[in-house]
């Protein structure tokens, strides 16, 4: 098959405090195939996206780039109003969606996401588990 375009989903507006995460998970992604946003790890300032970025050409650009993806793996341990957009929009296309959750005191992740049964959703406690998570379910779609 060819080389597999992979759809990294994470927080950017929602918050940036995984940005380290989603940068690893990003870096062992690539191992596979290419990461169509892997500005998703990158190292913002604190007033990224307000610097004279259009937001219809970024909506248009992550749809186009989600619609031309084979699989999306989404970060959802920050809460993201666009993180849980794509993840919608790339069920309604018919991608394999995983979704990674890292469990967080007081915290629980939607339902609207757990609740998705066409959705793979596998919590994880530290980015080497993400490793092993990511293979088995490249595996079981049969990109592996
Ligand atoms: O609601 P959020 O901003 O947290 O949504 C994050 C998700 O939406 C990510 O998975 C991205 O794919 C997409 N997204 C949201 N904002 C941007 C963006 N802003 N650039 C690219 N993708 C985005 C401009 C940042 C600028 C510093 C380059």
């Amino acid at each position: 098959m060819d080389f597999l375009k992979i759809y990294f989903s994470g927080s950017i507006r929602g918050g940036r405090k995984d940005a380290i995460i989603y940068r690893q998970i990003i870096k062992y992604l690539k191992s596979f195939g290419t990461v169509l946003t892997e500005h998703v790890g990158d190292n913002y300032t604190a007033d990224f996206g307000e610097a004279g970025f259009d937001d219809s050409y970024i909506h248009n650009r992550d749809i186009d780039k989600l619609l031309a993806s084979d699989v999306v793996i989404a970060e959802v341990s920050t809460p993201s109003l666009g993180v849980g957009y794509e993840i919608g929009m790339a069920v309604e296309h018919h991608k394999p969606v995983l979704c990674l959750y890292r469990q967080q005191k007081g915290k629980k992740i939607s339902a609207m996401i757990a609740g998705c049964k066409e959705l793979t959703v596998v919590e994880y406690n530290n980015t080497d588990e993400t490793k092993k998570i990511i293979e088995e379910f490249l595996e079981q779609i049969g990109n592996l």
